[in-house]
């Protein structure tokens, strides 16, 4: 790769650089089309895509549902960003960075938008005083690994995720220091959940905003790279994986907004419930058939 490629003076967008995200990835921010987006019944709208930062927010609304929180009801939408849809003018207006997940609370007015999935995180936390301590040690406890999370995450998923099952060749160099930087993060969880249930406490926002990234990958969801780096060998981090993918909330939440995967564990939309019942993507095509 050194050899064959020397920076430019000023660098330039070539979009035909390749990789699976090439068709969607551009150096400018703001909308390329005009679309509004759909608003349901309930005061909590989410505009979303399955995907670990996704499912944090589904886990959340989910768990707070599971606790009896009837005002955390909400509507889902799909957000299928290999079409682009983050850049239409409404998801926009909601999130001026173009990345899922998104929230409006229509209980204000105006709605009130909320993104990056940590905010939404720690504002339902807040809404619904859940998943998130009031006294200040145990609640800075839980925010340190919340950002923690935020800040470590874009390694193993931009970083390693990227260069490993992403990008158009395997190169060596980046492979080898996103490796490396993913098990020392593994490392680290491994040494803090060694005696320990959840992150911080009780189960709170801290775990869900891990989970969904290091617990997946652990438990072989993410990149196939189980074997390549030997999750196995963080044992504490793969028992806490398994007792959180246990939770029936956890499981509703990945479901939702889901576009890919066998299609009985897909529920593009969540409007309701008794969605999880009967609209998931096998039983809607099973319908359209007739
Ligand atoms: N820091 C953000 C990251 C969100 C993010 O990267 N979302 C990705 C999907 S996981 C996305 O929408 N990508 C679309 C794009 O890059 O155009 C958060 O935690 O909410």
């Amino acid at each position: 790769m050194a050899d064959d490629y020397t920076p430019p003076k000023v660098w330039e967008w070539k979009q035909e650089s390749g990789g699976r995200f090439a068709s969607i990835n551009r150096p400018i921010a703001g909308p390329t089309h005009d679309k509004e987006l759909p608003v349901g019944k309930h005061p909590l709208q989410l505009y979303s895509l399955a995907t670990p930062n996704g499912v944090k927010v589904t886990v959340m609304l989910e768990e707070l549902l599971a606790k009896g929180h009837a005002g955390a009801e909400y509507d889902a939408w799909l957000i299928n960003i290999g079409e682009g849809d983050q850049f239409g003018s409404g998801f926009v207006e909601i999130n001026p960075n173009s990345k899922i997940p998104a929230l409006a609370d229509h209980s204000m007015d105006p709605p009130l938008h909320v993104f990056e999935s940590a905010s939404i995180l720690f504002y339902l936390a807040e809404k619904f005083g859940e998943f998130l301590p009031t006294d200040t040690r145990a609640r800075t406890e839980v925010m340190n690994w919340v950002m923690w999370q935020m800040g470590s995450a874009p390694y193993l998923g931009g970083g390693f995720g990227h260069f490993y099952a992403y990008a158009p060749e395997k190169w060596q160099y980046p492979i080898d220091r996103f490796a490396m930087e993913t098990k020392r993060q593994l490392d680290v969880l491994n040494r803090h959940l060694e005696g320990r249930d959840f992150m911080a406490g009780e189960y709170s926002i801290a775990d869900m905003a891990i989970w969904p990234w290091y617990g997946q990958l652990v438990l072989g969801r993410l990149y196939s790279a189980a074997e390549f780096l030997d999750v196995e060998s963080y044992e504490h981090v793969m028992r806490w994986a398994k007792a959180i993918d246990a939770r029936p909330a956890v499981q509703r939440g990945r479901m939702v907004n889901r576009a890919f995967g066998e299609l009985h564990t897909q529920l593009r939309e969540r409007h309701d419930a008794s969605d999880f019942e009967t609209k998931t993507q096998d039983k809607i095509e099973a319908a359209e058939k007739g």
